[in-house]
Formats: C-alpha cells, structure tokens, sequence
C-alpha cells in the first residue's frame, strides 16, 4: 500500500531540501538568458498575511518557475516594504518602537511567505528600512536634488486630518485619504517637491516601449492628462488682459464670459477697480477649504459671483463680457482662467443657466437649451463669422492659425499631472538628507555620511502643528552646514511611503553592494524586469513613481533601459464568500495560515489560480477550495494505476500533447485559470482509462509542478524519477499531435441509417448523442416516439431504438 497524501508531512521537508539545495537561488552564470519576474513586495503590517497575497505570488511563482524548467537564470526576489504608517502607528499604540514591530511583522510574513512555497531567491531578501537600503534611497533623493528635481515651495496640499499628514495627489482617492479614508483638507505648507512633470511627456510616450495590459496604460496615460490646446488673450479693461487655457478655440465666437479661479493673480492687481473685493474674498476663503476634488466634481452645483468693475473683450466678436469667479476654475492648471462657452460645455452650461447668461450656439447638431452639445466630430460652425460652415476640426485648425498671426493665441500642451509632494511629516520614513543653513540655503549631507540615520526619539505622535517629531530631538536637527561650518538644521520631514519602492527592483539585482545602489554589470544584466505583477492601485502611484525615478536614473547614466518594466499585468482582488471586500470589521477576513495547516498550501495555490479569470475579483469559495484538495487527492492517488504497458500510453497521446500545449500557452497569458482545468480532465482522462504509465505521469509532474511545487516533487521521488522536478525540462509538444482526427459516424434509427455526424476520433457517447440530435432529420424522425435503446460502437456506429 503505497503512501497517504498528507500535506504537512511533505510540504515543509521540501522548504528544506530546497534551501539546502539552494534551488531558487539565481546562477552568476551571466552567459545563460535571463528572466526578472516580479511581484510587488509586501507591506508587512500587523495583520499578517491576507489570502489576496498567495494570488499573484503563485501566479508569478508558476511564470518563474515554468522558466526555469525552460533554462532560463530566473531572478525572482521579495523585500519588506516596511516604512509607513500603519507600523507607525501601532508603535504609537502600543508603545513599542516601529524598528521592532517592523522586525516582528517581517518575521510573521516571512513565515507565512515561505510557507506557500514560493520560488524566491532569498539570498537577496531587502528591507526599505534597513540602513544599508535607505542610504541608497536618500543617495538618490540627493541626485535629484542635485539636477534641480527636488524643491521646497509653499503650496497647499492635501492634508489628512486623522493621520495628520500631508498627501500626495495620488493618495487621494474619491476625496479621502488612500491609507485611512478620513477627510482630506487644503493646508498650506512649506514642502518638498519632486518635478515628476518634467517627465510627464516620457511618461506618456514611452508606455510605447513596454507590454503593460491595456487598463494600466490607459489609467496612467488619463492620469497624467496631457492636453492640447492654446493659451489665448483677452484684454480686460485697465490691464494687459486674461489669458485662458482653452482645447476648443473653435468655439471662441462662442465664449459669452470669462471664469477665473477665486485666487487669481488678476483680482489682487486690480483690487482699486474692483467693487466688490469683500464679496469676492469671502467667496475664495470658502474655497480654499475645498479640496480640488470637491470642486470639479461634475455633479455638485455651480456657484460663483461677478468681478463688479471689470469687463472682459472677446477678441475675435470684440464683444464686452463679464468676468467671473468660481471655484470650479483652478488656479493649478492652464492658466487659472477660462473662456466660457457654455453652448459646448457642460460646466459652463449649468453655470450660464445658474446665472441667466447668454448662450450662442456655434456648432449646429445640438439642441443647446435642453444640455451643452459637446460632440467634437460634429460637421458644421455657424454664428462663427470666417469659420461658418468649416467643421469643428477644420475651424480649430483655420481659428489656432488667425490667433497666433495676430499674436493673440499660442498653442500649448498642459498636462494633469502635479509634481509629487515628497514631504512626511511623520517619523518612521527615511530622513531627508538635508541641512539648511542661514548663509548657504539648502546643503546636502556630504555622500560619505549617508545613510543619515533616523534618530531614536521618545515618542512618534504626530504633532498638531504639522511638525514631524524629528524636530523635537534638539541635537540631532541643531548641526554644522556642511558647507560653511556655521550652525545649520536638519530637514525634519521624513521621505514618503513611496520612496523606498520607486528603486528597490534594481536593488535585486545587487542587494549587498555597499560601493553603489548595484554594479553596472548586474544591472546591464538583470534589467529590464522581464514581467511585473501588481494590482491596479498601484497604476496611479507606486508604478507611475517608480517609471520617474527609473527614467531619471536612466538620464543619470545608472541604469541602462528607460523603462523599468518590459511587461506590467495585474491581478483581481479576491473578495469575501458573498462577494463584499474582507475586512476586520466585517469578520469575513480568511486567514491562510489556517488553510495551509487544513488542506496544504498546494491546495491553497492550485485553488488561487483556479478560482477564476486571475485578472478579475472573485468570491472566496470554501467549496471551491475543498474540490481542489480533492483533485490533489487523486492525482496522489494515480499511483495505484500505474501501469507498464506502453501501448496504452498511445491512446491518450493526442490528450497529452493538447495538454502539454494548453498548460504552456495558458502559463503565459494570465489563463491559469483554464490550464488548472485542463489538467484535472487529463487527470480524469486517466482514470478512465483506468491507467497511467510512467511517463505520462513524469510529463503531468512536471505541468503541475509550478502551481503545486510540493505534492509534485514528492511524488517525483516516490515513482523513483531522476533529481529533482525543479531541475526537470519543461515538456513539449508536437503540433500534429494535438490536432483531431475526424471520422464519420453512422446513425441508425432501429437499424437504418439516417445519416452521418462528423467528430473527432474517440469522442465520448454524451458527445456524439448531443452532435447526434442537433441533426434536423434525426430529432424529427424520433419526435413523439419513446427511446427503448442506444448502441454506440465508438468511431463507428451510433444506433437509435424507438417505439
Ligand atoms: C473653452 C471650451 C469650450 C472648453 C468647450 C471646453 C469645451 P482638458 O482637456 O482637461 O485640458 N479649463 C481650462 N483651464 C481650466 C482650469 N484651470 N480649471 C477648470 N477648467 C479649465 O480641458 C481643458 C478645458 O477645460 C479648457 O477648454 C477649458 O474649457 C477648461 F466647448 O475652453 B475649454
Ligand atoms: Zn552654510
């Protein structure tokens, strides 16, 4: 009697045999090709692991694995991504210093991690918060410092009033705050600031070079929001004029007045002409409470008011207009003004009938007193003076051409994107190394400092005052200016969450370098990424920052590819039974320490990949998850029908080689899905049979071996097969093989024949009886009679008796 499956005699023997053996462990051998597969690597925070985590890991462990088994020299690495705020804030708690809470969480996910079975190389584990990282962290802020891409300025930003912290645009989501969800204010503070936007044309362009899925692409491209359009002067009485950012010049004859956002530069200039200046400063207090996102919310109602005082000329109609404030102008993009046309905007449209102003139609089609006709392919200008009659394409191009002859309009491309605000003013993030000093500005710790430590202090609370708590430890921030000895200050902010992730792939490529954030050769060797997966939160921040900084490295000479990443694809979330998300207040949370310990943590993988579309959310499904199990069960169980006779091999060998080609074409695009399913009915293909031979279970060993690593090498072992399955060739299969032979089925009813049906040879009864009735003539001939008997000679004959 050969052996029970038992998933947790097996699975941690094999952990050992393969840390002994160094199996994952990346080759020197720079002549071998490489393949970088990446997975984005964890936050560990006090919850531990979640059962979303084994989704992409096990999906990138099976790309890796499987390339392995094709020769290649796989790098597949994971780190801590462990500065944030949620350790901090657990420090806090529960008064323990983060440096140890991250130590704890770190050893609890390791645990976990490893007990799924990854392929990770962990001779090259990293950790964000280790000093020996960090200082390349900072070594790199200081580069961009040096090029004029790092700047402190006064702005307002988006502030978080639970976590007490500045934001990122890009971490506010629907108006809240992407870690809490609390409110999110405007506060104005000095900041530190990253010019992403002068990346922001390569950004874009270069999405050309790489295979990102179509979703990421276009999230990013929508993101960063690059816009053509023209700038355009509209003299205003006792000024040099307005200029307004507009991507429709074509509907100018249109423009009917003028917005311009409550903190325009214009209203303090001609504050004397103004009339109601109490009004309007009123209006722009409120405003400024507002975060950006309230404001250009399409839905929400406009208001505004009139600038008593001044008037505005249209300078193609050289009609006067009023000039308005409204707060659903920003001063942050174009120009902080606009041309109304409400005709043909939807915005202007509810703010023209709010405020009963007139509205011209100059692109007939719509019916502009019922909404604002917006179609941009439309056919025919009219009450547009030279452009009557033109189309809307032809007349932006004849309009953008008359206004730059009369030095009025100049053509421009803006874009959405903000340059990243870089300031936390939080403890646990890597200081900012820099010292300001009264006589010298803004001076760099000298690069033989760094790292610059993060000090020990007494306690982390975030300070009401918007101060991070560095700047209560006196004798850390008092310090020499580097440059001229006299007395200087430390920058008290801390780096955000994001820093340490923006470079860390490159980090894998060399983690112990002490000399350089990793050697040329490493990098010339191991980058690009060959395949990152990640979730498509991350497509507006982690993944948009980290492409910056690469493209900045890359015009830096350190890194030898302009794109990090050859090929980005991302995974769906895995939800609760009943399909809401899982979260500690719900109780719904599925821990998957406890599945691994149940049901083995090849049940576990073999049920990720298996649950549904991998680019999808699914439900959790314990029944999903038990079936699985079972399939296990009895490919374990194949070994009792083991047999010797080869011949028997041949009668399944167009099966096997389809499923050698399924299993490997799936692997690669995300249909894991479907290559589970294909083996499972090769597995039941062989019970029909009622037999196995070796060598059709040495092929299924190694197909399933990247999504079920454990039970496959046992078994490997126990059918005597050489090594190891990791050190295995990843089979193939022969094109002719897979395709069908068709034969021709006779079809009888009470022995006469009646026709024939086409399938392919050794197709199985339910199939051919289905192909069967589809036959017009067939289900005709047996209408309303009474089925006695069916005889089916495979290949041959299918014989219907009726009464
Ligand atoms: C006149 C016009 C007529 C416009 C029309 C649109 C349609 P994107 O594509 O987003 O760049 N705009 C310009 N600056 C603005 C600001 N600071 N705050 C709010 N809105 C602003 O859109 C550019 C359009 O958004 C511009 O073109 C301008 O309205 C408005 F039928 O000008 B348009
Ligand atoms: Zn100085």
């Amino acid at each position: 009697m050969e052996k029970q499956y038992i998933p947790s005699d097996i699975e941690e023997k094999w952990h050992e045999i393969w840390e002994s053996n160094k199996a994952f462990e990346t080759t020197e051998d720079k002549t071998k090709p490489k393949f970088y597969a990446l997975i984005e690597f964890p936050y560990p925070s006090g919850q531990g692991l979640h059962v979303g985590h084994p989704r992409p890991y096990t999906a990138m462990d099976i790309v890796a694995r499987k390339r392995r088994l094709e020769g290649y020299n796989v790098l597949y690495p994971i780190g801590w991504d462990a500065f944030g705020l949620p350790t901090e804030n657990y420090a806090i708690k529960n008064k323990i210093h983060p440096a140890i809470v991250t130590e704890r969480n770190v050893a609890r996910y390791k645990e976990q991690v490893r007990s799924l079975g990854i392929s990770f190389d962990w001779s090259r584990e990293i950790n964000t918060t280790d000093p020996n990282y960090y200082k390349w962290t900072q070594w790199i802020f200081l580069k961009l410092f040096e090029k004029g891409l790092a700047y402190k300025k006064e702005i307002p930003i988006n502030w978080c009033t639970d976590c007490k912290v500045g934001l990122a645009n890009e971490e506010v989501v629907n108006g809240g705050c992407e870690r809490c969800g609390g409110e999110v204010v405007r506060k104005v503070k000095n900041q530190w600031m990253l010019k992403i936007t002068e990346y922001a044309e390569k950004l874009i362009k270069d999405l050309d070079l790489v295979d990102y899925i179509e979703r990421v692409k276009i999230q990013q491209k929508n993101w960063i929001g690059r816009s053509e359009g023209m700038e355009v002067d509209f003299s205003v009485t006792e000024d040099d004029g307005i200029k307004v950012y507009t991507t429709r010049p074509d509907t100018i004859f249109g423009a009917t007045y003028m917005v311009i956002a409550p903190d325009h530069p214009i209203i303090e200039k001609l504050q004397k002409n103004i009339r109601n200046m109490a009004e309007i400063e009123a209006y722009r207090e409120e405003a400024n409470k507002k975060s950006e996102f309230e404001r250009t919310e399409l839905v929400k109602e406009k208001t505004g008011l009139k600038v008593e005082g001044i008037e505005a000329t249209n300078p193609v109609t050289g009609e006067n207009i009023p000039v308005f404030v409204s707060d659903y102008v920003l001063m942050s993009y174009g120009t902080g003004a606009i041309m109304a046309v409400p005709a043909h905007d939807s915005r202007d449209w509810e703010f023209a009938n709010q405020f009963h102003l007139p509205i011209i139609e100059v692109i007939a089609g719509g019916n502009v007193k019922e909404e604002a006709f917006t179609d941009t392919e439309a056919d025919t200008m009219v009450n547009s003076g030279f452009l009557d009659g033109l189309s809307v394409s032809e007349a932006k191009l004849k309009i953008s051409s008359w206004l730059e002859e009369k030095g009025i309009g100049e053509r421009k491309v803006n874009f959405k994107l903000r340059d990243w605000v870089f300031s936390r003013q939080r403890y646990w993030g890597e200081p900012i190394p820099l010292i300001y000093c009264k006589e010298c500005g803004w001076v760099p710790v000298p690069e033989e400092e760094l790292p610059l430590l993060l000090p020990d202090v007494e306690s982390y609370e975030p300070t009401d005052n918007g101060e991070s708590p560095l700047a209560n430890v006196t004798d850390w921030v008092e310090t020499n200016c580097p440059k001229c000895g006299g007395k200087g200050r430390r920058e008290t902010d801390t780096m955000p969450q994001w820093a340490g992730s923006s470079w860390y792939f490159l980090r894998y490529a060399d983690p112990h370098n002490d000399k350089e954030l990793a050697s040329k050769e490493n990098l010339d060797y191991w980058t690009p990424i060959d395949w990152y997966n990640g979730g498509m939160e991350h497509t507006t921040l982690h993944l948009l920052y980290s492409r910056f900084w690469h493209k900045f490295l890359y015009d830096c000479g350190i890194v030898p590819t302009p794109e990090p990443y050859q090929k980005r694809t991302s995974h769906g979330m895995i939800m609760g039974e009943n399909n809401e998300k899982m979260s500690k207040s719900r109780g719904n949370v599925i821990n998957p320490d406890d599945l691994v310990n149940e049901y083995g943590a090849d049940t576990l993988r073999i049920y990720e990949m298996f649950i549904g579309d991998f680019e999808k959310s699914v439900p959790w499904s314990h029944n999903g998850l038990k079936g699985c199990r079972r399939f296990l069960d009895r490919v374990w169980k194949l070994q009792t029908i083991l047999t010797e006779d080869t011949e028997l091999s041949k009668k399944l060998e167009g099966n096997i080689h389809k499923t050698i080609k399924k299993v490997s074409e799936d692997f690669e695009q995300l249909k894991f899905n479907t290559a589970v399913a294909s083996m499972m009915s090769q597995v039941n293909d062989f019970y029909d049979l009622g037999s196995i031979t070796k060598e059709d279970f040495r092929i299924l060993l190694i197909l399933l071996n990247p999504v079920a690593p454990h039970i496959t090498e046992e078994l490997w072992q126990e059918l005597e097969f050489d090594g190891f399955v990791y050190k295995a060739q990843w089979p193939k299969w022969e094109e002719v093989k897979t395709i069908d032979e068709v034969v021709e089925i006779v079809v009888q009813i009470n022995g006469k024949l009646k026709g024939k049906v086409s399938l392919a040879r050794g197709a199985k009864k339910e199939d051919v009886k289905s192909k069967v009735m589809e036959e017009q003539s067939i289900s005709s001939a047996i209408a309303n009679k009474r089925i006695v008997k069916e005889i089916f000679v495979p290949d041959k004959i299918y014989n219907i008796v009726v009464k």
